[in-house]
This record gives structure tokens, sequence and C-alpha cells, in this order.
């Protein structure tokens, strides 16, 4: 056997065993699967439904409008574009079809849970060609919205992300919408990380009180790699361009043939998503990730008490000692547990050397687990985290 299909083997057999504790991991259906895995791969579709510059794409067209067309039904919004490789150039294209380069956006932090596109300074494209400010979380780790609206008064950015990957709480849409319009910057909301809890009807939705979400299709939303952007109503009374804005930044502005199998491997999944047990999952993730978090502090009993940023979502950032969170990670690793090393709100270490771990339960949710595995783990990660 070719080594690479051995390896493939040995990957599956071990996505078998170990217990998946990343908040953005999850596992794909077999249908997303087989529609990953199919002949579309083969073909060159650049352009967009009905304007195409290769021919033999009217089946392709057809894919792509049944994915696009699942897509404004499950998220609610006026238009979606399903070609984004994934999240980075999903919000590239947002950044480059609604901003000139140099002009001010504004983004959460990387350290207190945002994320690399939403403006971090020097080493992304977001923060290097744009003039970008940010805005932090307090020392419980959540947003201060008032402190949010004085620096957007004073820097009066053109485009505002409310987005997060490491955040366990919930966002206040309403709010994020009052800030935004008081200097009329476009509000994008980064759904990534809480897509599938929103369209299961457990985290409030962002689409009435935004112009823009993104979000990428695996993650909670349990289909293939890759992202959508969809604009809303209120983006709509905005502007009514921002179609064809965001349509020209994704193709020709930053990419070119998209990727079909992905396309409807994310068609597959929008389906699955709408079903009434899609709801149940959602739901079962929270409950599993409070659940989770009382076996943390269950199985910390007799030690320092750990502590727990979180949760009202899928995930939680625990406090494990000064730079110690790869170390943590990489013990919990040992043990067939996988969680990611992340830094915590305000952390004294750095990006590379954090101080905490980031836990969450979608994937192990698929699994099946319900809150006694979760809580069972929770003290098991406890007892490690303990040297126990
Ligand atoms: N890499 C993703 C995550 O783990 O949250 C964000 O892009």
């Amino acid at each position: 056997m070719d080594k690479i299909f051995e390896l493939i083997e040995k990957e599956e057999e071990q996505q078998k065993e170990l217990v998946y504790l990343i908040p953005s991991e999850n596992f794909i259906s077999e249908n997303v699967k087989k529609a990953l895995g199919s002949d579309l791969s083969n073909k060159y579709a650049e352009g967009y439904v009905g304007k195409r510059y290769y021919q033999g794409n009217k089946i392709i067209d057809e894919i792509e409008q049944l994915a696009i067309d699942r897509g404004k039904k499950l998220f609610g919004v006026e238009y979606l574009n399903v070609q984004p490789y994934s999240g980075s150039p999903a919000n590239g294209a947002v950044l480059m079809g609604l901003v000139n380069p140099g002009k001010t956006i504004c983004g959460l932090k990387l350290s207190s849970g945002g994320h690399l596109t939403h403006g971090h300074p020097n080493i992304t494209f977001s923060g290097k060609f744009f003039n970008s400010v940010q805005y932090d979380v307090n020392d419980e780790g959540k947003i201060e919205y008032n402190k949010l609206y004085q620096l957007v008064d004073q820097t009066r950015p053109k485009l505002i992300f409310a987005g997060t990957t490491a955040y366990p709480w919930i966002l206040d849409w309403k709010k994020f919408g009052e800030i935004a319009n008081s200097v009329g910057a476009y509000l994008v909301a980064d759904i990534s990380h809480i897509a599938g809890l929103i369209v299961g009807g457990v985290h409030p939705d962002p689409v009435p009180f935004v112009d823009i979400i993104t979000s990428t299709t695996h993650k909670t939303l349990r289909g293939p790699r890759g992202a959508i952007i969809g604009v809303t109503k209120k983006g709509l009374d905005k502007n009514a361009n921002l179609t064809k804005l965001i349509d020209r930044a994704v193709f020709p502005g930053l990419q070119g043939g998209p990727h079909m199998a992905t396309i409807a491997a994310m068609a597959v999944a929008f389906e699955e998503d709408a079903l009434p047990e899609f709801k149940l999952y959602a739901k079962q993730i929270v409950k599993n990730a409070q659940a989770l978090k009382i076996g943390l502090i269950e199985g910390a009993q007799g030690f320092a008490p750990i502590h727990i940023f979180g949760t009202e979502n899928h995930l939680m950032v625990v406090d494990v000692g000064f730079e110690k969170g790869k170390e943590v990670a990489v013990k919990l690793e040992e043990k067939g547990i996988i969680v990611n090393a992340n830094t915590i709100p305000h952390d004294k270490g750095s990006p590379f050397k954090p101080s905490g771990i980031r836990i969450g339960s979608p994937a192990m949710t698929t699994r099946g687990w319900k809150e006694k595995e979760f809580a069972d783990i929770g003290q098991k990660i406890a007892n490690i985290i303990n040297n126990q």
C-alpha cells in the first residue's frame, strides 16, 4: 500500500480512539465525506453560477446554487457566497471588498479570544494593510461594551469584527450593532465557532443586527473545511452593492477556481444542520460543556482551585499556571486527551508559552458523549493538571 494510505488509515484509527476536545474540531458525516471525495474535484469553475469562465459547468452551477439556497435558508441571509476556501480568506475578502488599505478596522485582541484576521498587528494582512485598533476583555474574560463604544467613538473604524475563537460567553449582538451604528461602520459577525449553536438555537442570532456574517463550515456546523460570507437585509439596506463587492473580492480579487467538492459537501452539511436532530446536538454541546466544567472543578478538589473562564457556549479556557499551557496540553496528549494550549485573558506569558488550555465539547458530542462522560473527562483532566 502507498505509504500515504497507511498514514491515513493510522490517523483514522487514532481519531476513533483519542478524546478530541479542541473546540474548533468535529467529525463529519459519511455523506459530507462522500461529497468531499467526489469527482467534483476534477472540475474548474472560475466565476459564479451562470457566469463561468470554463465550459462544462451546467451541473456544477446547479450544485453551487443548491449550496447557496440551503445556506441562505439556514442562516437567514439575503445573499451567500460559498466559495471562500476557509475562514481567513473569507475575512480577507470582506476586508478587500469593503475597506481601502490604510483605513481603520476594529477587532477583538487575539490574546483575549479574537482571531488573527480581525486585525492582529504586524504579522497578518489584516494588521499590516489596515490601521487596526483592538478591543479587549476584562479580568473575567468578558467584552466590555462600554469601553468598545469609547474606542470606536475615538477611532471611527470603517469596519468592526464581532467574532471569537476562544471566548466562552454569549455575544451581545444588539450592543455590537448599536456601537457600529454610532459611527456608521460595517459590522461583521464572524460566527465560525458558534455557527452550529446559532442555527441550533442555543446562541442568539446576529443576523438582525449585523451587515455581514462570515463563518467556516467545519467546526460546530460539522461540514467540510471551507467558509461562507453572507449579507443580511440590514447590510443590503446600508449598501445595495455589498453583494457585488463581496463577490468580486472573493473572485477574482483573492481566489481562483472554487473547490466544488467542498461546496457540494457544504450543501450536504447545510441540509443536515437544518434537521431537528441538529438542534438536539447543539443543545447537548452546551450541556456537555457545563458538565465538563463541573467535572474540572470536582477533580481539582483537594488541590488549588482551577480558574475556568466560562462557559455559556461550547468551550472554556482554563488557567493552568504561568506559561504552563503547552506543557499541560502535551501531558494530556500522552493520556489520549487532545486540547490546545491557549492564552488566558491578560496572559503574562506569550502566545508561544501561554498559561491556559482551551477545551470544548462539539466533537465528542458528535461521538455521542453526554454529561456523564464529560464530567468524568473533566475530573481526569483536573487530575492530570495536578500531576495525579
Ligand atoms: N484555528 C481556529 C480555531 O482553532 O479556533 C481559528 O481559526
